[in-house]
């Protein structure tokens, strides 16, 4: 277990288009983070790497869509990510950029490398491009109708309603997103690494190397895409912002951000050895050193299939030895998005709560969607900061602290105790230490509390505060062990807790850094006569009002975004064609009847005479309209949508609604009372 010389610890390396979400942290950051101070907890060499994405199209495209460049986009948030992460208490060796002329000189390396060695494929084919904004255009940003389902929005990697994977050729009618013009297609080259030629020795390295240790989710993914069979992948693409392909007669092109992005981790791992003064080599070429890449399940392939095969086919590199990606961290119940303001940004929390970077790394960390997709809501953070971190941890830690100043002297007390403490406190740091040696976070942190459970429950038994009445020496004996479990504490609760760990070796005046992971069980870190520091409380309640404005805070949030969202939609609304537009069957119909919709406080059901037949429509009007309104109206129907069973009731057709101020639907009607059934165009 322990037979690793040194580690490589990675954590994916954040776009710098953007801030960054509680998710981001819960999914990679955070494991990562825990995971190098239990190690460096251990005195273990390692080396704790990340730093900002800085390239690819996405923030190609921001640049064009805000009308500003991709160095102010990432100038802008390069140093607000680094700083959140910095005050969360997640400590990298380095945080590193990809701008960076070392990371350009490194990507470009790699790829010289494997160009000399003709293991690139050299394809020209035709590719969509933008003539207004004069860019190549990236799959998803070209929208079109689905050859399948006839959805208007596809993407050109994909349909999001059919979920059909799609090449942009398929599209109907394509578009550019960014000037919403049809594109053309153009010729162009690019190097492909042909993926499929290496399926063999891939599907040898994680089968037989790692079927067994890496987790389901991962090893899952991965052999799914390779079963379903690899296919060259183009690494450079057409634009100017990137590491240039390094060779003659390429301008304008440059390396794909996923092939220059993993890169990022020895480019970064190059600094910090300028830095410090270390060679960074054995850090990724001695089959001794553990390399550990810690991503969210989005970055799955390209860590399990895609760099490895990169790395394999340099030669002189190590593998990762594992991938322990998380799964999504939801948000009150909807997927966290930044861009729908469906988040909890680190900087706002950071803003919100500062000073509570533990009570969030404590409540992501037993939260943490470590096999399956979890959820994250402010009542839930508020009931575990205050049951558990207040009412567990923070509450023993100060009821120790005060009852020795309280009967002796602030100072720890002469004992001889003679409790099983150290077999206790020795059983939970091994049963941490195998939780976090297997990257089992939430079991760790659950028998880290557990320390400090027992804590109290030798306090409510022994009752010091009684006992001291009637036995000095019995009581002295009690809080010498419990003292010596917050000492413990402050060793096993750092990799999770690090600003917790911190205040509680000030409170016991114990410099931190004379004990290590193997110290904790000792039942003697604390000498009898050692003056104790000063007591001050860990952790503060959540308030119901703090937990009411977050929720609050989201909701107008996400609204405010999916209204400028309804906007540019309608901005963005493909032209159709006429044959489109005719597929409608629109005619004139009349209200004959209406009635409320039982325990649906928005629907009227109505049923419609359209002249030769009458139907029921169930309509979403009763906020605006109650039924003896609608009677009698005359109204637009659109006739032949498909049927939808809503509340029980089939609703065949709908009836078109003008959107007023504020939301408030009034009705499309013909200028004059016309028979119903009569056909509109
Ligand atoms: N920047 C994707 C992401 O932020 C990407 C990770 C790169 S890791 C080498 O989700
Ligand atoms: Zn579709």
């Amino acid at each position: 277990m322990n037979h690793w010389k040194r580690y490589t610890v990675t954590a994916a390396l954040p776009y710098a288009n953007g801030p960054k979400h509680i998710g981001h942290l819960a999914g990679a950051y955070l494991p990562a983070d825990i995971y190098v101070r239990y190690l460096r907890a251990q005195k273990r060499d390692v080396v704790f790497i990340c730093g900002s994405d800085e390239h690819g199209t996405a923030i190609t495209y921001q640049a064009i869509l805000e009308n500003t460049t991709p160095r102010a986009i990432i100038d802008k948030y390069h140093g607000l990510i680094e700083d959140s992460f910095r005050r969360l208490g997640i400590s990298f060796d380095i945080y590193h950029r990809t701008s960076e002329p070392l990371h350009h000189q490194t990507a470009q390396e790699f790829f010289l490398d494997f160009y000399r060695k003709g293991l690139f494929k050299e394809i020209e084919a035709e590719q969509y491009y933008d003539e207004e904004k004069q860019v190549f255009l990236a799959d998803r940003y070209i929208t079109g109708t689905c050859p399948n389902c006839s959805h208007d929005r596809a993407y050109g990697d994909q349909c999001e309603k059919c979920g059909k994977s799609l090449s942009p050729s398929e599209l109907i009618n394509p578009r550019s997103t960014l000037s919403g013009k049809p594109p053309v297609m153009r010729k162009t080259k690019h190097w492909y690494l042909p993926l499929n030629e290496y399926e063999p020795w891939l599907r040898n390295w994680l089968v037989r190397d790692h079927a067994r240790d890496w987790k389901p989710n991962v090893y899952g993914q991965a052999k799914s895409w390779i079963d379903a069979g690899l296919q060259p992948r183009a690494m450079t693409r057409d634009s100017d912002w990137g590491v240039k392909v390094p060779l003659p007669d390429t301008e304008g092109k440059v390396l794909y951000v996923w092939f220059d992005a993993p890169i990022g981790y020895i480019s970064a791992t190059r600094q910090w050895a300028i830095n410090t003064g270390n060679n960074w080599e054995p850090y990724w070429k001695d089959p001794d050193t553990r390399l550990i890449h810690f991503v969210g399940k989005d970055n799955i392939v390209f860590h399990c299939i895609i760099f490895p095969v990169m790395l394999h086919m340099h030669g002189d590199y190590i593998l990762p030895d594992n991938v322990p990606a998380n799964e999504f961290l939801n948000l009150e119940g909807d997927k966290m998005s930044t861009s729908r303001r469906w988040s909890v940004e680190m900087h706002e929390y950071l803003r919100d709560f500062p000073d509570k970077a533990d009570e969030l790394r404590y409540v992501l960390c037993s939260i943490a969607p470590e096999t399956k997709d979890s959820e994250f809501t402010w009542k839930d953070f508020q009931t575990r900061v205050n049951s558990e971190l207040v009412a567990i941890f923070g509450n023993l830690v100060n009821r120790v602290m005060v009852l020795c100043e309280k009967y002796f002297e602030n100072r720890v007390p002469q004992a001889n105790s003679c409790s099983d403490l150290e077999n206790f406190i020795t059983a939970q740091r091994d049963k941490i230490s195998d939780a976090l040696e297997n990257f089992r976070f939430r079991e760790a942190l659950t028998e880290m509390m557990n320390v400090a459970r027992h804590g109290n429950q030798l306090l409510s038994e022994k009752e010091p505060w009684k006992l001291i009445k009637t036995d000095r020496e019995a009581t002295a004996n009690v809080l010498y062990d419990c003292l010596q479990i917050v000492a413990n504490l402050g060793i096993l609760c750092e990799p999770f807790l690090p600003f917790t760990a911190r205040k509680i070796f000030s409170m016991l005046s114990l410099d931190e850094r004379h004990f290590t992971w193997s110290d904790a069980g000792r039942q003697d870190l604390l000498r009898p006569g050692h003056p104790l520091g000063k007591a001050s409380l860990l952790y503060q309640k959540i308030e119901d009002a703090q937990v009411e404005a977050q929720i609050a805070k989201l909701r107008h949030a996400a609204a405010a975004a999916s209204g400028s969202a309804k906007e540019n939609h309608q901005k963005n609304m493909p032209e159709i064609s006429y044959e489109t537009f005719a597929k409608m069957d629109l005619r004139a119909g009349t209200v004959i009847h209406a009635e409320k919709v039982e325990k649906a406080d928005k629907l009227l059901k109505l049923t419609v005479n359209l002249g030769n037949e009458t139907r029921t429509i169930v309509s979403g009007i009763a906020e605006y309209y109650r039924p003896e309104e609608v009677t009698g109206r005359q109204v637009c129907v659109v006739t032949n949508l498909a049927p939808r069973k809503i509340r029980g009731i089939e609703s065949r057709g709908m009836i078109l609604m003008a959107e007023a101020e504020n939301g408030r639907l009034v009705f499309v009607a013909p200028a004059e009372t016309i028979p119903a059934g009569a056909v509109i165009r």
